[in-house]
């Protein structure tokens, strides 16, 4: 079975990403390192960054396959906010604060985006999923996390945070970018990976 290793301090993305591999037999193994993650104004650059970050400060890393995920809620009657800022948003005003900037808004379109930035045999390459949805006018359901209260994937009654981890698997953004991952990684040999 192919071991490939997740860096992130989310143990819910390491769940979502670990049943997902299952399907490709393969098994992703959770590494939790601190570390610092640039701010940029794209995902992809912020995964790139951790990326080629983490293997210059833990070298012994080169020698796996390894992978990190930089995910972001895109809403387009706030021009994308929080975007790349997401983390830091939900720390600090929450699903809340977004509900609250959101009160009378009949536009309430959004995205997930996820970028995955996957490094083999001195290569990275980056893989992306995007969900489509909406924001809900409160908050729905307990699990999952992050803005899964409020986001309803289209045409789902639910909020993320209303369904199973193997349903929020159907759907998200995260399970896209890992599927491209996985299929990849799948139809290649290690060795040729990147069409070596
Ligand atoms: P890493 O260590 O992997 O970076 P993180 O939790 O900081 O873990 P991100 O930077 O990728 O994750 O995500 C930024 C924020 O976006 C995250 O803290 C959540 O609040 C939100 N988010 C990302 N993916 C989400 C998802 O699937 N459902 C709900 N919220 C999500």
């Amino acid at each position: 079975m192919k071991e490939v290793y997740f860096i992130t301090h989310n143990k819910h993305k390491y769940s979502e990403a670990s049943e997902i591999a299952k399907n490709y037999k393969m098994s992703v193994k959770w590494v939790n390192i601190e570390y610092e993650e640039i701010q940029a104004n794209d995902l992809e650059d912020i995964a790139l960054a951790s990326c080629k970050k983490l293997i210059q400060i833990k070298p012994e890393l080169k020698k796996k396959h390894i992978f990190v995920e930089d995910a972001g809620l895109f809403i387009e009657c706030l021009n994308g906010f929080p975007g790349p800022y997401s983390a830091y948003i939900f720390q600090t005003i929450g699903n809340e604060g977004i509900l609250d900037l959101m009160k009378n808004e009949e536009n309430r379109a959004a995205y997930f985006k996820s970028v995955i930035a996957f490094f083999a045999n001195g290569k990275i390459k980056l893989f992306v999923g995007k969900t489509n949805g909406t924001i809900f006018t409160e908050k729905r359901g307990t699990k999952g996390f992050g803005f899964d209260p409020i986001f309803l994937p289209t045409d789902e009654g639910l909020t993320f945070a209303e369904m199973s981890l193997t349903t929020k698997n159907l759907y998200s953004h995260r399970q896209k970018s890992l599927r491209e991952m996985f299929t990849s990684l799948t139809a290649f040999e290690n060795n040729k990976i990147f069409g070596e």
